[in-house]
């Protein structure tokens, strides 16, 4: 068995890790220490998709070079790639249309939800050509998920969130591609139908369907989603909040909520607040929410809700042995989970209906029965709370601060404080100095395979001493949060002129500093990335793949960032992995994405100005990205 000091740097998980072993509970780090890695899947060129199969071509000429049909390992990978892409972009547009009913149903009267961001609406709507001119706040609703329901049907022209949020040399270049999209359930189906047995098996072609698919991601999934549950839930804005196992306590009745669509969970904390007189019944404080995943994103950009733990480490909240219910929604949901979870007190509860696992409690939460079902998973917490075994018990103390709710709104507002006419202007002058470098996503996972929050840590210690900034989402932002890089302390990690802006910012709106990294929510809070680089290259009228910054995904492992990845890739930002994406057994899609050989004939590089970045190790990568970095200063002459 591997030393638990090797699985996470989470000293917190450590813990729980032994108390695990000492407890004989298998976690997802056993697995996967266990887990041989194929080497054909490894590349790419296993191939299931029909009944000849599987086949798989062996690597260096030495076997079949071709399936049955004839398909290549270039067909092959390429398909697999695009299948990856699918599935993601399949999450994220669900993800969107729940949100799109939830609105809905809210004005119409069938679900118990308030319209919250109304300045926003106002915004969308008027982005989206609708006049807005004495509308009420119910009608500019109907109207403007009108025109998001059209993106799922309309048979001619091309998405309306595309047009609304792309960038004007984006948008050029992907119509003259014929890369538009017309309706993201049309384009998610004629993918699928492209990628069966003896269909499209071009891969460049393919290439170019994945390419298409990640803009459905974009805009149907990822700015939809983020766009409309601000209009739901409002649009987050600077919190204070903790992080680490240490957020569990002891005495109160704990509630891990764990998923992605913010509908479920806003709603546990709503009901927690009206039941807390239920707790000192059974003994318990109070009763304590934390976040798990992208709903502890969603909960602590809106709500400063602390954060237990991230995706890696899902299990231990449970192992705390004081976690008395764990409610889920959907995607990046372990199924082991369950079998954790009936070694002790704590009832996982499941609540979509596409989305069970077996052994788990089932409540259906639906959104016109949103009351009901957050009342009773909050009742029954409350009483697991009285079933709690206390030799089991033991939580780890550390616990970290962190600021989050870095909106794009709140990033011009706390710029307004230093420049209030030309709020922008404080950043680009810093970034033209040198001041700033540029600036880096760090966006994604964590993944039992690779040291957990390693390689999300020390890319940004890299980074930010190099002096770029650093904005991040997802699970890979709670790496950060963990380890003090989301509070100005992490400010002694940064290069001078980094940490001076930083400051100054900091200090002009009445905070010691900002901190070194700027989280800026959710995987589906890409977009709000988006929407900044889309401001920034407006502002200095230049493409977004002019400007010097770049996306990195050291630990990914979800499907869902590669669909992200491809979106950015498109957008023409570089994209670094830190992971195998599973496409090497291909040269030609290797090339293609890569740009690794420099006179290859077509290039997501030369097509869109971006190209990926593999390299595993942080230190390493963070090479790489500067590098690019700095050619894309000296290309604008900075
Ligand atoms: Ni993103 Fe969020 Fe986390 Fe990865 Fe999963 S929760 S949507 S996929 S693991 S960051
Ligand atoms: Fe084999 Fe071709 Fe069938 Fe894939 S599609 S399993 S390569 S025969």
């Amino acid at each position: 068995q591997p030393d638990v000091k090797d699985l996470t740097m989470d000293t917190g998980v450590q813990q729980m890790l032994e108390k695990a072993r000492e407890e004989g509970i298998e976690t997802a780090f056993d697995r996967a220490a266990k887990m041989t890695q194929c080497g054909f899947g490894s590349q790419g060129v296993c191939c299931r998709l029909c009944l000849e199969g599987p086949c798989r071509i062996a690597p260096k000429g030495k076997g079949p070079q071709r399936g049955v049909c004839g398909a290549d390992a270039d067909t092959i990978v390429a398909r697999n790639l695009y299948q990856h892409v699918m599935q993601g972009t399949s999450s994220h547009v669900e993800h969107a249309r729940e949100i799109v009913h939830a609105l809905i149903e809210t004005i119409e009267g069938h679900a118990p939800y308030q319209i919250q961001g109304t300045d926003k609406l106002k915004c969308l709507a008027q982005g989206l050509g609708i006049d807005i001119e004495g509308k009420e706040i119910n009608q500019l609703v109907k109207e403007v998920t009108a025109k998001a329901l059209e993106d799922f049907q309309k048979q001619h022209g091309t998405l309306n969130w595309l047009k609304l949020k792309s960038h004007e040399k984006n948008f050029q270049n992907w119509e003259a591609l014929n890369l538009l999209p017309e309706n993201a359930h049309a384009e998610i189906a004629k993918s699928l139908a492209r990628t069966v047995m003896g269909a499209d098996s071009d891969p460049a072609n393919l290439l170019m369907g994945t390419v298409k698919l990640s803009l459905v991601d974009g805009f149907a999934g990822l700015h939809m989603s983020t766009d409309l549950q601000d209009v739901m839930f409002g649009t987050p804005r600077a919190v204070k909040a903790q992080y680490r196992l240490g957020v569990i306590k002891k005495d109160m009745v704990n509630i891990a909520v764990h998923g992605h669509v913010p509908l479920l969970a806003e709603k546990v904390v709503e009901w927690a607040g009206k039941l807390e007189g239920e707790a000192p019944k059974v003994g318990a404080q109070g009763i304590n929410i934390v976040g798990v995943c992208c709903s502890g994103n969603e909960l602590l950009m809106r709500k400063g809700v602390n954060v237990a733990t991230n995706y890696a480490s899902q299990e231990m909240p449970i192992i705390t042995g004081a976690l008395d219910a764990m409610v889920v929604d959907i995607q990046c949901i372990m199924p082991g989970l369950q079998q954790v979870a009936q070694c002790y007190h704590t009832e996982l509860i499941t609540t979509i209906p596409y989305s069970k696992i077996s052994g788990a409690t089932h409540i259906e939460f639906s959104t016109e029965k949103a009351d009901e079902a957050a009342r009773e998973i909050v009742m029954r917490a409350i009483s697991n709370f009285t079933k709690r075994d206390p030799n089991k018990i033991s939580i780890p103390e550390e616990i970290t601060e962190a600021y989050a709710g870095f909106s794009v709104e709140q990033i011009v507002e706390a710029l307004s404080a230093v420049n209030k006419s030309d709020p922008l202007k404080p950043l680009v002058d810093s970034i033209a100095s040198g001041s700033i470098l540029g600036a880096v996503a760090i966006v994604g996972c964590t993944n039992p395979r690779r040291k957990q929050d390693k390689y999300n840590v020390e890319l940004v210690m890299e980074l930010i001493k190099n002096n770029v900034l650093v904005v991040a989402t997802g699970c890979s932002a709670h790496s950060l949060g963990k380890f003090g890089l989301l509070s100005p302390d992490g400010l002694k990690y940064c290069g001078e002129g980094l940490r001076g802006v930083l400051t100054a910012v900091g200090q002009a709106n009445g905070l010691p500093a900002l901190p070194p990294a700027l989280h800026m929510g959710s995987c589906v809070d890409n977009s709000r990335i988006a929407d900044l680089l889309s401001a920034l290259a407006g502002y200095l009228n230049v493409g977004v793949k002019d400007l010097p910054v770049a996306g990195s995904c050291p630990e990914t492992h979800h499907p869902k960032a590669l669909a992200i990845g491809t979106y950015f890739l498109a957008s023409g930002v570089d994209v670094h992995v830190g992971v195998n994406p599973q496409v090497t057994g291909s040269e030609l899609v290797t090339n293609v994405l890569t740009a690794a050989k420099e006179d290859f004939p077509i290039t997501t590089d030369a097509l869109f100005g971006g190209k990926i970045i593999y390299e595993e190790d942080s230190v390493k990568a963070a090479e790489l990205i500067i590098e690019r970095i700095k050619m894309k200063r000296k290309a604008l002459g900075i």
